[in-house]
């Protein structure tokens, strides 16, 4: 397989200004008709090759004239001989009935959509499918009236008429230009929800929001959010909407959350539809946090674009950075951060020590489906996110207003980026920029001297080797730092390296001096979750239920609580017990903070065991789960009265999502998952089941009973089960359900599930809910130590690869990460990767993981 690399890059041969398409739908032979207004690109006589895969071309011609000189390809239409500037014209068919890949064009559930990001549209028609090709886009669609009365595509609405075989068309126009992979076109039959918002200069827009029929009233919730993240992008960032119109289609088959196509938002139904008896609290999060998300890729990634996929953070770590923003104005910043947090810990540091390791700028990539990953999305907003801790609030706003000054209408580097930034600040960023080139996981050891009368605090870094990369060289880090002893005193350093609680380490190391007449301190490092590194500290357990007494942010007393339970749990995996004290300074400690419940909500989640995996190597899988579940049995069990009082001192009205509600119904149900651990708390779980008036609490009651109340949960999942036996969105719920639960059939019971009549391997969602919590999150099903779990998923990835390349290979991650395991699981896990690799036929997409992987 050809792997393709950044340093490579060449500008296209050639460039299309303008492209006109005329599509007439059908399901097994849809009609292509494009116009391609064609230049060369530089004085050079190389041939002419336009991506096309699994295209039927019927025509061709050249100004006019049919041509017979050229070439197809599996993978290309080449013409070899083309003047200067031309138009092309090509027909070609498609069967988007038959395209169960969800890349390109696909006909699903009676509804018409593409999905182009990256390489999707030349699986459309002939065309440089790269995004530095920018061009305007015209297009008619034609398809029945009956079933395909809405036919939507980017840009505004010019055009529509009833063509002789009754059949109808509409065309569009898109002013801006743009890459193909922002096309989209969509025809089905929906409901729709229409609005209007006017920006800061007074342009009208509509609004218009497509769902399926029948769930009109689960979609006002994302109509709104949809302007909330308007007007927050013109307050915060002076950007404004540029079209007239913009439209969010929900569909129920897609591998991705959304597509921020131009003017054409493609959603997955779970990031559109909400509402109180079918969406959890954390579902209303997701709906608005993506809705944004998509929306202000308007401007970060549609009008400044990226020059090669290798870019792809240049947009999405962005965006991500800016929808982050957002959420955290219009819920919570404490929460937020700690969400962003435990992906990094959870899926990113695992992504950085796998084989799959890169930088959030990619060199090398043989699919590039593969590199949306945790590490160019979420890593890449943390190093957003550290410009933005550097340059300040308002610095950081001018290098943006540079960057779109500079930048707008044109595909662009993560370096022309920065470069953008440098205008606004005096830090050296072409230091800095080493976060876009080196991969890896940052360990910054902490350690102290103590004299007489002065103590050293030593801070250092170092980034391991990674699969990828073996050097690696220092980074320009911002290190949140703060300073306290066990009684919560607080002290400056001397040589006030540490300005406003940061402190940049440019360095290997550095010392930090304290004259505090010589006693130890406690450094509190990475207020905020400054930077995406690991700290090596080795606190004492006082140490830590200080931090978490007297630290001034919340980020590091959250913090110093986790780390003081994977202490905990490590003296369970070694046969030691916790002492008293350490269970009253618990209690002490959350005490203390019994009315603040968003605090207290995040302080009782105990970490996954994906977490603790973070902080071992060579992990007995059954000792660290066994240890992490006698952790949280002590843990309730010496907390009881506590608890109880906090879960029964909630008391909320009737369903309303708003922060206070969510926050207060979140501690509660978090509480109830540590009561339900005792078996005398079955009433109260049946209770809270039957008395909620919301999915956020069914759930949290379903969640709670499947630790321990067997009998509970199987009647609990039968009335909900049937309750929502229709509806898809909420089954997935109750699929993943089943996929986490502890069961010694597990095995048999996954695949009795995917005979129910609403599981279909052909849709994502239904495929992620269940075989991907299999294999995500059921710790002692998926890791057996016979190796069928991962045999299973194996089984399974082998038949989804044939249909779904892109999301089995997402799938497979789980078994790419088994370097951090013990000996007898490595070897198990190396085995099923290894009949994977050895299977005819393999994707692209699967086989750049395996191949990594056993590498
Ligand atoms: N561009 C792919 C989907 C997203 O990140 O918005
Ligand atoms: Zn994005």
């Amino acid at each position: 397989m050809q792997v393709k690399r950044r340093a490579d890059y060449q500008p296209p041969a050639f460039l299309i200004s303008s492209v006109e398409l005329t599509i007439h739908l059908h399901p097994q032979s849809t009609r292509v008709h494009s116009v391609l207004k064609i230049q060369r690109n530089g004085n050079h006589d190389q041939e002419l090759v336009l991506d096309g895969e699994q295209l039927n071309l019927l025509e061709l011609s050249i100004d006019g004239q049919t041509i017979t000189n050229y070439e197809v390809t599996d993978s290309a239409l080449v013409i070899p001989s083309v003047s200067n500037e031309f138009t092309l014209t090509t027909v070609c068919t498609i069967s988007p009935a038959d395209n169960k890949a969800l890349e390109g064009l696909y006909l699903s559930n009676g509804v018409y959509c593409t999905q182009c990001e990256a390489e999707g549209f030349r699986r459309i028609t002939y065309f440089i499918d790269r995004p530095d090709v920018l061009a305007t886009y015209q297009v008619t669609l034609h398809g029945e009236r009956k079933t395909l009365p809405t036919l939507l595509s980017n840009g505004n609405p010019v055009d529509e008429g009833i063509n002789a075989d009754g059949t109808h068309w509409v065309k569009w126009v898109d002013p801006h230009p743009k890459p193909s992979y922002l096309f989209a076109i969509v025809a089905g039959e929906f409901d729709v929800l229409k609005d209007e918002y006017i920006t800061l200069n007074g342009k009208r827009v509509a609004l218009e929001l497509y769902v399926d029929k029948g769930k009109r009233d689960r979609g006002q919730f994302a109509l709104d959010s949809l302007k909330r993240a308007m007007a927050w992008d013109e307050q915060e960032y002076g950007l404004e909407y540029d079209l007239d119109i913009y439209m969010v289609v929900a569909v129920d088959f897609f591998n991705m959350g959304a597509m921020e196509n131009k003017g054409l938002n493609i959603f997955n139904s779970k990031f559109v539809l909400a509402n109180p008896e079918t969406a959890t609290d954390e579902d209303f999060f997701n709906v608005e946090s993506v809705i944004a998300h998509e929306y202000f890729h308007n401007w970060t990634g549609n009008r400044v674009t990226c020059r090669d996929w290798f870019q792809l953070s240049l947009k999405e770590g962005l965006t991500v950075f800016r929808d982050q923003q957002f959420s955290a104005d219009m819920t919570s910043p404490l929460s937020n951060r700690i969400k962003h947090v435990r992906v990094i810990r959870e899926h990113q540091f695992a992504e950085d020590a796998s084989a799959m390791s890169h930088p959030i700028r990619p060199d090398e990539v043989i699919e590039m489906n593969n590199f949306y990953t945790v590490t160019v999305y979420d890593k890449g907003a943390e190093v957003i996110r550290m410009l933005h801790t550097l340059l300040g609030k308002e610095r950081f706003r001018a290098g943006m207003d540079e960057y779109f000054n500079r930048y707008d209408g044109q595909a662009v580097t993560c370096d022309d980026f920065l470069s953008a930034m440098q205008t606004a600040t005096d830090l050296d960023l072409a230091h800095f920029s080493r976060w876009y080139s080196q991969s890896g996981t940052p360990e910054i050891t902490v350690s102290q001297k103590v004299s007489a009368d002065k103590t050293w605090v030593t801070i250092s870094q170092y980034t391991p080797p990674t699969a990828d990369q073996q050097d690696k060289s220092e980074l320009f880090i911002p290190l949140g730092f703060s300073c306290i002893d066990l009684n919560g005193r607080h002290y400056q350093d001397c040589e006030q390296k540490v300005l406003e609680g940061v402190l940049i380490l440019d360095q290997p190391e550095t010392t930090l001096t304290f004259d505090n007449g010589g006693q130890e301190l406690i450094p509190v490092m990475l207020a905020g979750f400054s930077a995406p590194v690991r700290i090596k500290q080795g606190l004492s357990s006082e140490a830590l239920l200080a931090t978490f007494l007297y630290a001034q942010d919340d980020f590091n007393r959250w913090d110093a609580l986790q780390q003081l339970y994977d202490w905990c749990i490590t003296q369970y995996e070694i046969n030691q017990s916790v002492e008293d004290k350490i269970w009253e300074g618990l209690r002490d400690a959350l005490e203390s903070e019994k009315n603040n419940y968003e605090l207290l909500s995040e302080c009782l989640v105990i970490p996954s065991f994906e977490t603790l995996c973070q902080t071992r190597t060579n992990i007995h899988v059954e000792t660290l789960h066994a240890a992490r579940e006698q952790f949280a049995r002590e843990f309730i069990t010496k907390l009881e009265n506590e608890l109880k009082d906090v879960y029964h001192s909630i008391q909320l009205d009737s369903y309303q999502y708003n922060q206070q509600d969510v926050i207060a119904r979140r501690c509660k149900n978090v509480v109830l998952g540590h009561l339900a651990r005792l078996t005398q708390h079955e009433d109260l779980v049946k209770e809270h089941f039957n008395q909620s008036d919301n999915m956020t609490d069914s759930l949290g009651a379903l969640k709670a009973a499947q630790h321990g109340h067997r009998e509970l949960f199987k009647t609990l999942m039968e009335t909900y089960g049937e309750q929502w036996k229709n509806d898809p969105l909420v089954l997935d719920k109750w699929f993943s359900l089943h996929a986490t639960t502890e069961r010694a059939d597990i095995l048999s019971h996954l695949t009795l599930l995917q005979s129910h009549p609403q599981f279909s391997i052909d849709n994502p969602n239904r495929v992620r809910a269940l075989i991907g919590s299999f294999a995500f999150y059921n710790t002692s099903g998926f890791h057996a130590l016979d190796g069928s779990g991962y045999q299973y998923l194996t089984d399974y990835l082998l038949k989804l690869d044939d249909c779904n390349p892109q999301v089995a290979a997402r799938l497979v991650t789980p078994l790419t990460q088994w370097q951090r395991f013990d000996q007898h699981h490595q070897e198990q896990m190396r085995r099923q990767l290894a009949r994977l690799l050895e299977h005819d036929g393999l994707s692209s997409d699967v086989f750049e993981k395996v191949s990594k992987s056993l590498a």
